[in-house]
């Protein structure tokens, strides 16, 4: 009888024994490890003081960079939203992806029954789950909801585009509607208060918590409070919002409207959503080491895609691509190079800066070998868990990209170097991103040789698509 309540005990305590495989990851006490993995929405590389941003800073995030590891070589799936999203949940790169574009007028591509996501994966291995704040693979009536994509609570924006906004009459949680007060409800607070709810529940398994803030995108605005220590301080000239942002209106009839409005001094509310959404995270960090988990948590800090300038945004301004070629919806670095802050005390080296080459579609199968679950097969993605430990970590190839929204366009980073296709018929653009990170002298025609490579492996890289058609 007491060897049966020990065995209980144990399984009660670490999970079931098929899971116990961690692949050297686990903490020092044999854990798995909480995850909380927080994205921001178009974030550029130079968007926090850690990667350089001059104009305000990131002190919270500064602090994890220190006590963690700060990547300089990652990227996003995509240069828009929901491909970079969707590559990021399944581990497929935007070649092989079952979402590849937005959905532009039809609406947001939902996630299929089929797609296997990073809830999913962690559910099964014993985790609790949860998504907050920004969705964009799946509405109402869909399969791409989040609780049949593997999250056991989810809070926030289910269409992307409902998600430009910062304030807004209307929010969904469990895939029902449910009412916000679009004058006092600033998202970004209501999410960081749900994810603090989320971490501080009383339940023995460890948790999975996928938290999306929509800033800095798309509607520039902030509690006053926030804004107030940036009034006057950019030389910003009064803005006019366009009367098609305003008016937007979404595909869907339960949509009502999308549309957004920015404050008259984006600039300084630029400043205000980044800086407050960073005191929010280090709130959560806080928590996690009031509650004595801190050796127990992997925080990872990315984006989704590289900055954008609508809304009044100004990357130029705000140097928000870090210096890097480009912003969203260019296949060059700006448009897909993003921050990548990986926390986790004791087990990720502290104030570490690697270069090691990586993306969103590894982050389910490194999510799921620290987690000691086994990724689907066939994904693009390969774990990086060898990296975040600071240790030698072989990489992939190739790395690549396809966007749809200009014509067929296709990127490869390979290595050093850096291809892109403009047009399906143009030439290869080749950059040595050790000689040339600003991607400003095409070297193509002195590295046949490496466009030869680039070019066999294009032939290989994807596959067939109807809604996003290779042409
Ligand atoms: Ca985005």
């Amino acid at each position: 009888m007491r060897r049966v309540s020990i065995v209980f005990l144990l399984v009660f305590i670490s999970g079931p024994w098929w899971v116990r495989d961690d692949g050297g990851m686990a903490n020092q006490a044999g854990l798995r490890p909480n995850v909380l993995l927080i994205q921001a929405d178009d974030l550029g590389y130079g968007d926090l003081s850690a990667y350089g941003q001059a104009r305000f800073s990131t002190p919270h995030l500064d602090r994890l960079a220190r006590e963690g590891t700060r990547f300089t070589q990652y990227y996003a799936g995509s240069t828009v939203c929901a491909p970079s999203r969707a590559a990021l949940m399944t581990g497929f790169h935007t070649g092989h992806g079952w979402i590849r574009g937005n959905g532009g007028p039809t609406g947001d591509v939902p996630l299929r029954d089929e797609d296997v996501t990073i809830a999913e994966v962690l559910r099964t291995a014993g985790y609790r789950t949860a998504l907050v704040g920004k969705w964009g693979l799946g509405h109402s009536g869909t399969s791409g909801l989040p609780h049949r994509q593997g999250f056991d609570y989810s809070f926030g924006f289910l269409d992307q585009r409902h998600a430009h906004r910062q304030l807004t009459d209307h929010l969904w949680r469990n895939g029902e509607r449910a009412s916000a007060d679009v004058r006092a409800d600033y998202v970004s607070g209501l999410f960081t208060g749900e994810a603090a709810e989320f971490v501080s529940q009383a339940d023995p398994r460890p948790f999975f918590l996928y938290l999306n803030y929509t800033v800095p995108h798309a509607e520039l605005q902030a509690p006053a409070e926030d804004v107030a220590p940036f009034k006057g301080r950019f030389a910003e000239k009064p803005f006019a919002n366009s009367a098609a942002d305003a008016k937007l209106t979404g595909s869907r009839p339960d949509i009502p409207s999308l549309g957004y409005r920015s404050q008259p001094t984006p600039f300084a509310a630029f400043a205000a959503m980044i800086t407050r959404m960073d005191r929010d995270i280090g709130s959560l960090t806080e928590l996690i080491r009031s509650r004595g988990s801190e050796r127990q948590t992997l925080v990872v800090f990315t984006s989704d895609n590289g900055p954008h300038q609508e809304g009044g945004a100004d990357p130029v301004y705000f140097k928000s691509s870090g210096g890097l070629r480009g912003i969203k919806r260019d296949l060059y670095e700006g448009g897909i190079r993003v921050p990548m802050i990986a926390w986790w005390p004791g087990t990720i080296p502290a104030g570490r800066v690697s270069d090691h080459v990586w993306a969103h579609w590894d982050v389910l199968p490194t999510l799921a070998e620290i987690a000691g679950a086994k990724p689907p097969a066939g994904v693009d993605g390969m774990s990086m868990a060898r990296a975040l430990r600071g240790q030698t970590q072989p990489t992939h190839s190739f790395l690549y990209w396809e966007f749809h929204e200009r014509g067929f366009q296709q990127a490869v980073r390979m290595g050093r170097w850096k291809a892109v296709r403009l047009k399906p018929e143009s030439p290869l653009e080749l950059y040595d991103l050790h000689a040339d990170p600003h991607e400003q002298r095409d070297v193509a025609a002195l590295h046949r040789d490496m466009v030869a490579k680039i070019e066999a492996y294009l032939r290989t890289a994807r596959t067939p698509s109807d809604r996003w058609p290779g042409t």
